[in-house]
């Protein structure tokens, strides 16, 4: 329809979608909280003028000026910064979508429905936006946007258009219904969405495999007790064990009965949910359960359950799990670790406070900050922003260039450490011990401090921005040396005991065996921490910077640390002299780290058999155009597999590798430099390509400004090495 419903401006667009006025969205930070508002009157939007940074995420002219065509390296960085500039946000860092996952915005919108929250109607037109231009050709959703179609993506981003209002009869839902169905209907689906389809009532809790919140019962020193598991699914499995034993359903109404009606490829009446608790596609099934977690849930679904779990053993597990809800949430102001335990935590809250509690509408407050708006309509990020990130490799890319102290760029760059300044973690979490955190006074998280958690390699690369510019390039110090050395000292506690190498929020607290128990079907290698060359190579190269400007501090630890840990890099490389890269796609994101820590003792292609070996992988990769290309799959499948075309990102990554190698033939890089150069676009950006980053194997999530800073560093290094000749 087209009219004014509450103020916004609805047009038609192709006889079904509704379309807002771009024009109207602003994104407002607040020292790096992100949160998107729709301006609804002529007065507001006079008084908030649309920024540059506003219009790009929106995929709206920017009108940045055209600027002269760069032919020498330092030339396309200049134009890049030009442009890059213009999206720093006030406080100094800069913001970007996190999407690709495509199992956030369930959550996030079926615990608003779960609870009675209004949806705001510009959130409602615009998440169908994005849905819909996000469809596969076949009419399903998979994993993230580049996947194939699975029951997880169809099934609740199906749910999520309805529960937003699509009508069941548009076609384009009818389409997805189809592919539903020829994959088995969601009983087929995985853990996760028989859990949200039995919170609304859609399936029966029967399903579910058990989520028992008595696990979190068992002494420490059990080899499997929850806070050993990495801290995403201890997170993850904590509120859902409380809505599982709380069996918590919405009350039924029309929509959930049609639903019922809808997923299934038989009528609801006639499915025995209970026999379906193991079902699951082909497509959705990356992570097959093994046959001991089989057991077990058959053990617990036969007898513990029914025959010996007491009521007092489950007044217990409740109530010290609600206690551990309640400790993430007062120690992230009820942001949570992740837009995947945010919602489940907001639904705890409503179930054990209630709609009136302060924990609840916090957790609704906090839950915006989740949110992004594209060119597309809105998304759920994948947390809740990359700003430490991101801010601290802008700020390197540019040192790395030769540019800390250029007059045009300094100022930018001051902006830049201020923000990482703010964001330092100045205080332990109170009973650390009893919530099972890792320390954090010094640290930096990937986003925000009000996030807080601590990452290896988020503090190490903000700590080596620190060193660079106060230390390296005579910056004011905004952060004195105590705070340097809590930093140290925090990155001193995360060290692997056994390998040497560096996980990603924490030391490894259980075997990795425990993926035996992995129950998640749609994720690999999430039960435990791991070793990360990406995560080893950040502490080790910043402790040796580090050493430079103070080399007194815990120095005999620190070279012991140091050593272990270039052990594990060596060892951890694979056959074909490749190293797999565990949060970027895929191998040549994994052989910049590790040869940027084989570089920091010396270790290169001149002298290095390994080395050799690992450029001479990269080599044979490189495409005919220059450049390189390598597909999501490759991170499923964990062996090289070429993109259709060559990337600028991980042309990057390669070429940087490469020059940390020492690789002595400039012939290859200076292809590759130019081919990145010519896919500059005239305002100075690059277009944004295949997805860039990776979890757990399976899903892929954008990094939108690698294609920035990554191209920066590489002809930063580049000229370092080669000279800025002209090049086009
Ligand atoms: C991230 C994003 C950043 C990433 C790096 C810093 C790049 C990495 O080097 C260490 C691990 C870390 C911090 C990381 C861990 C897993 C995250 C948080 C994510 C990939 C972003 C989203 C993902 C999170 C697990 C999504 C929720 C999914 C579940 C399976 C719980």
């Amino acid at each position: 329809a087209n009219g004014h419903v509450n103020g916004h401006t609805l047009t038609p667009t192709s006889g079904v979608g509704e379309k807002l006025d771009r024009s109207r969205w602003r994104l407002l930070d607040e020292s790096g909280r992100h949160t998107w508002h729709y301006l609804k009157t002529e007065k507001e939007v006079a008084e908030w003028p649309q920024s540059a940074a506003d219009k790009y995420y929106l995929g709206l002219p920017t009108d940045l000026p055209d600027l002269r065509s760069a032919s020498k390296p330092s030339e396309s960085i200049d134009n890049c910064l030009s442009f890059y500039s213009q999206l720093q946000l006030p406080p100094g860092n800069w913001a970007c979508e996190y999407g690709g996952p495509l199992f956030l915005m369930p959550g996030i919108v079926c615990s608003w429905y779960a609870t009675g929250t209004p949806i705001p109607l510009e959130y409602k037109i615009e998440m169908k936006n994005y849905l819909f231009a996000r469809q596969n050709k076949d009419g399903g959703w998979g994993l993230h946007v580049e996947g194939h179609s699975s029951v997880f993506g169809t099934a609740m981003n199906y749910t999520v258009l309805r529960i937003l209002g699509a009508s069941e009869e548009d076609p384009r839902m009818i389409k997805a219904r189809g592919k539903l169905h020829a994959m088995g209907g969601a009983t087929n689906g995985p853990h996760w969405a028989k859990f949200w389809l039995s919170v609304l009532g859609v399936t029966r809790w029967e399903i579910v495999n058990p989520v028992p919140p008595e696990l979190w019962l068992l002494p420490d020193w059990v080899p499997i007790a929850p806070w050993r598991w990495w801290v995403h699914m201890r997170q993850v499995f904590l509120p859902m064990s409380y809505v599982w034993s709380k069996r918590f359903t919405v009350p039924e109404n029309a929509l959930i009965r049609s639903l019922r009606q809808e997923l299934f490829v038989q009528p609801y009446e006639s499915i025995d949910f209970g026999a379906h608790r193991n079902s699951i596609a082909p497509e959705d099934n990356y992570h097959p359960k093994s046959w001991l977690l089989n057991l077990i849930m058959f053990l617990l679904v036969w007898i513990w359950i029914p025959l010996l779990r007491t009521k007092s053993i489950v007044e217990k597990a409740e109530a010290w799990v609600w206690r551990l809800v309640q400790y993430e949430d007062h120690n992230t102001d009820y942001a949570d670790l992740a837009p995947v335990n945010a919602p489940m935590n907001t639904i705890c809250c409503f179930i054990k406070e209630g709609p009136d509690s302060y924990s609840f509408k916090r957790h609704l407050y906090r839950l915006e900050e989740y949110l992004w708006v594209n060119k597309e309509g809105m998304l759920v990020n994948g947390t809740n922003g990359v700003q430490v990130w991101d801010t601290s490799f802008t700020i390197q890319a540019c040192v790395e260039a030769g540019l800390a102290n250029s007059s045009k760029w300094k100022p930018m760059l001051i902006k830049g450490l201020e923000y990482l300044e703010s964001e330092q973690i100045r205080e332990e979490i109170p009973d650390r011990d009893v919530c099972y955190r890792q320390s954090r006074k010094g640290a930096w998280p990937f986003s925000t401090k009000l996030q807080g958690y601590t990452v290896s390699d988020c503090t190490s690369e903000a700590l080596r921005v620190v060193l660079l510019l106060q230390n390296g390039h005579g910056y004011k110090p905004l952060i004195d040396d105590s705070r340097i050395h809590d930093a140290v000292d925090v990155l001193l506690t995360m060290q692997n005991e056994h390998t040497g190498g560096f996980a990603s929020y924490e030391p490894q607290r259980g075997s990795e065996y425990m993926e035996l128990l992995n129950a998640a079907e749609v994720f690999g290698r999430i039960m435990v921490e791991y070793d990360y060359p990406e995560c080893t190579t950040a502490v080790v190269t910043v402790l040796s910077l580090f050493q430079k400007f103070y080399p007194d501090y815990r120095a005999s630890e620190i070279k012991a640390v140091k050593e272990s840990a270039l052990q594990y890099i060596r060892r951890a490389q694979r056959d074909d002299g490749s190293w797999y890269g565990s949060w970027g796609i895929c191998f040549t994101y994994g052989a910049m780290f590790a040869l940027e820590s084989l570089s920091s003792v010396g270790e290169v292609y001149s002298n290095s058999p390994r080395v050799k070996k690992a450029c001479e992988f990269l080599i044979s990769h490189q495409m005919s155009d220059g450049g390189w290309g390598e597909s999501y799959r490759a991170s499923e499948l964990k062996k090289w597999v070429d993109h259709e075309k060559s990337q600028v990102v991980q042309t990057c990554w390669a070429v940087i590798a490469l020059m940390y190698a020492e690789y002595p033939d400039q012939e290859p890089i200076r292809r590759a430099i130019k081919m990145v150069m010519a896919r500059q676009q005239k305002n100075g950006e690059w277009l944004q390509e295949a997805i860039e980053g990776v979890f757990n194997c399976s899903c892929m999530i954008t990094y939108p400004n690698y294609k920035f800073y990554f191209p920066v560093k590489a002809m930063g290094m580049y000229i370092a090495r080669w000279g800025d000749d002209k090049l086009l």
